[in-house]
């Protein structure tokens, strides 16, 4: 069972966990410097916590397709202290998103208590960093590199691929001494799919599990709502909680989104309906 720090478990069955979105890239703090920055993301994070998040994910490093990269001094800079600040104020979780063996070892040992990495622990030193920090680690999906990734996907079964993929990394993991117990399989969504391949995999979400793991979905905000529907990044709230729920339905069992509260009670709604739709069968 994926636990946190304390024992409690991370998941609980029948109930999809909520992880909020915490943005530590520098254009999404008001330009002040790193105090305001650390200050701005307690004040995001305790929201977040009281709408009922139950893991906090921060990432320093933009993944959004034409992103600039950054070295891993700007990307420690960026999410360490934030981190630091956290641990000090709340008992959630919090997951660090990152692909850098030097940053997962630096956030856990600042309290992080999951790994979640968009390039499923493939660069340099991340598979023998994550065996030795020991947390939940999150495997993702992704064909290509951020910068190039949504030129022109292509795949012959998406859903199989995808599943392979996150299978044969799931070996490397187990060989590597990661606990499998401690790992949780995410398809990727916008990481190298058209809208049609992000749709079939939504629509095909229990067929991407492997092992029998769970799997998390980020859907929030992404640009397959502009595609479908036209609408800028701000005006996605309600689309994003209209893919949140079909994730859940199709067996999600952590959703990652930007908007918890609007997600939970979507959520906790269709879970009180379920219920019933249970005892009476
Ligand atoms: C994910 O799916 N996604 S960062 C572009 C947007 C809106 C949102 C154009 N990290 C995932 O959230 N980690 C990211 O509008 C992730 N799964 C996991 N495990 C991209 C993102 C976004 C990009």
């Amino acid at each position: 069972m994926l636990t946190k720090a304390d024992g409690s478990p991370l998941l609980q069955t029948g109930r999809v966990a909520i992880m909020g979105i915490l943005n530590a890239t520098p254009d999404s703090f008001s330009d002040g410097g790193l105090f305001l920055a650390v200050d701005e993301a307690i004040d995001h994070v305790s929201r977040m916590i009281d709408e009922g998040a139950d893991i906090i994910d921060i990432g320093g490093e933009s993944t959004r397709p034409g992103a600039a990269p950054v070295n891993a001094d700007e990307e420690m800079q960026r999410v360490i202290p934030i981190i630091d600040g956290l641990v000090r104020r709340f008992d959630v979780t919090i997951s660090i998103d990152t692909s850098r063996a030097l940053v997962m070892g630096a956030a856990v040992n600042a309290g992080a208590g999951m790994i979640n990495d968009v390039r499923a622990l493939t660069e340099e030193g991340a598979l023998s960093a994550a065996a030795e920090l020991n947390v939940p680690v999150c495997l993702m999906h992704m064909q290509g590199q951020p910068g190039t990734m949504q030129l022109n996907p292509v795949y012959e079964d998406v859903t199989a691929n995808v599943r392979d993929y996150l299978s044969q990394r799931v070996a490397a993991c187990v060989a590597a001494g990661l606990d499998i117990n401690n790992l949780i399989l995410d398809p990727g969504f916008g990481f190298g799919k058209t809208q049609q391949q992000n749709f079939t995999l939504l629509n095909e979400l229990q067929y991407v599990r492997s092992h029998d793991l769970p799997i998390l979905a980020g859907l929030s905000r992404k640009s397959v709502i502009e595609q479908a529907l036209g609408l800028v990044v701000n005006d996605r709230i309600y689309a994003s909680i209209a893919l949140a729920l079909l994730a859940a339905r199709n067996g999600a069992n952590i959703v990652r989104v930007h908007d918890v509260k609007a997600t939970i009670d979507a959520l906790r709604m269709a879970e009180a309906v379920e219920k019933v739709r249970k005892e009476n069968s």
